[in-house]
């Protein structure tokens, strides 16, 4: 593949295959960024940085057995495990983002996926972070049939459901469901009408290879997801990812310039492991066309850089939260 061609953006929404990913990954580190930077520069506000704040609503004791997680009962990590939060501990919460700046409050709970019992307290939930004037997003696991249109009606905007990694890798990282399970309930997100959320972990131990083909598989997706949290393994100690290789920080912002060129008009967040990162390096990504974040203290079970430490590096970087 020529680089004029590597250069040129898909026309309508061409397919993506692995090998086109790959030949970005390999280009040298300035023109992969300036190509990323152009494409960014052409479809957003390049100061300008999106900020959602999690919240884990049903902590541990999942039955699945995902094995970067924390929250697997097949694990044994440090997290315990919690019954679904109290609609007064989730409006507190929602309130204290909105407060430090959030515009989005995205709900996470350790499941396979909700039984209909829960969606009663879910959809309390979604109602009550909406009427704060927050953006709402959940990630509960697998829907079943007539699950998203609950929560549609509840006035959920964004449901988050990750791929994870590349379909060859898939199984090395999860048995307890397939990819196959996870795009039908990307489908059904869809086809009731939530923007979908979806994206991956790299620093897994998995090949460049297999970075490339879930950017591919993530743009190939009709239409390709509204946001795309690219995550940095917090590699969890009792995880069997606690000893994954680390990934060089290079390759990690090279993830991101090539998501943001695959999928030009998506929104990329730079999720989980920013506390692992430099500042320099959280910059970088940003330069490679990252354009939101999670912000606040927590992750779901990690820790995430302080708000106080966000806005001080929004200054410095002349970033406009929005
Ligand atoms: N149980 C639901 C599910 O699996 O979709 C929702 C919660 S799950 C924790 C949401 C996402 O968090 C996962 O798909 C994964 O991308 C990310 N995640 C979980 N643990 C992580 C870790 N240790 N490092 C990086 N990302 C992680
Ligand atoms: C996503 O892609 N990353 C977030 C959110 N969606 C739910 C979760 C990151 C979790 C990191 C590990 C933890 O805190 O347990
Ligand atoms: Fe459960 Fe989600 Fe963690 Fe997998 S990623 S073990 S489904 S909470």
């Amino acid at each position: 593949m020529s680089p004029a061609e590597i250069a040129a953006p898909p026309a309508n929404r061409a397919r993506w295959s692995t090998r086109a990913v790959e030949a970005l990954f390999e280009r040298p580190f300035a023109d992969l960024l300036f190509h990323a930077q152009q494409v960014h520069r052409a479809h957003f506000d390049a100061n300008a940085v999106q900020r959602s704040t999690l919240l884990s609503i049903k902590t541990g004791g999942c039955s699945e057995d995902c094995g970067y997680c924390s929250q697997s009962a097949r694990h044994d990590t440090r997290v315990g495990r919690d019954e679904l939060m109290s609609l007064d501990e989730v409006r507190h919460a929602a309130r204290a983002a909105r407060d430090q700046g959030a515009t989005r409050f995205c709900m996470g709970a350790a499941w396979r996926g909700p039984k209909d019992r829960d969606m009663g307290e879910v959809t309390a939930m979604i109602r009550e972070v909406k009427a704060l004037g927050l953006e709402t997003c959940v990630t509960l696991g697998m829907l079943k049939d007539g699950q998203a249109e609950q929560l549609r009606a509840a006035g959920l905007d964004y449901y988050n459901h990750n791929i994870d990694t590349a379909p060859e890798f898939y199984g090395r990282v999860v048995t307890t469901h397939t990819l196959q399970d996870r795009f039908d309930t990307l489908d059904k997100v869809r086809a009731a009408g939530i923007h979908v959320c979806c994206g991956g972990i790299v620093g897994m131990g998995e090949s460049r290879r297999a970075r490339a083909a879930l950017i591919a598989e993530l743009a190939n997706m009709e239409p390709p997801p509204d946001s795309v949290p690219i995550n940095h393994l917090v590699a969890v100690e009792g995880t069997p990812m606690a000893g994954a290789e680390p990934l060089d920080p290079f390759e990690f912002v090279r993830t991101v310039a090539c998501a943001r060129i695959a999928m030009p008009t998506s929104m990329v967040r730079l999720s989980a492991g920013r506390e692992q990162m430099s500042d320099e390096l959280q910059a970088l990504c940003f330069l490679a066309g990252a354009n939101s974040i999670f912000y606040g203290e927590r992750l779901l079970t990690t820790d995430n850089p302080g708000a106080e430490h966000d806005q001080r590096l929004f200054q410095r970087l002349g970033l406009k939260p929005v």
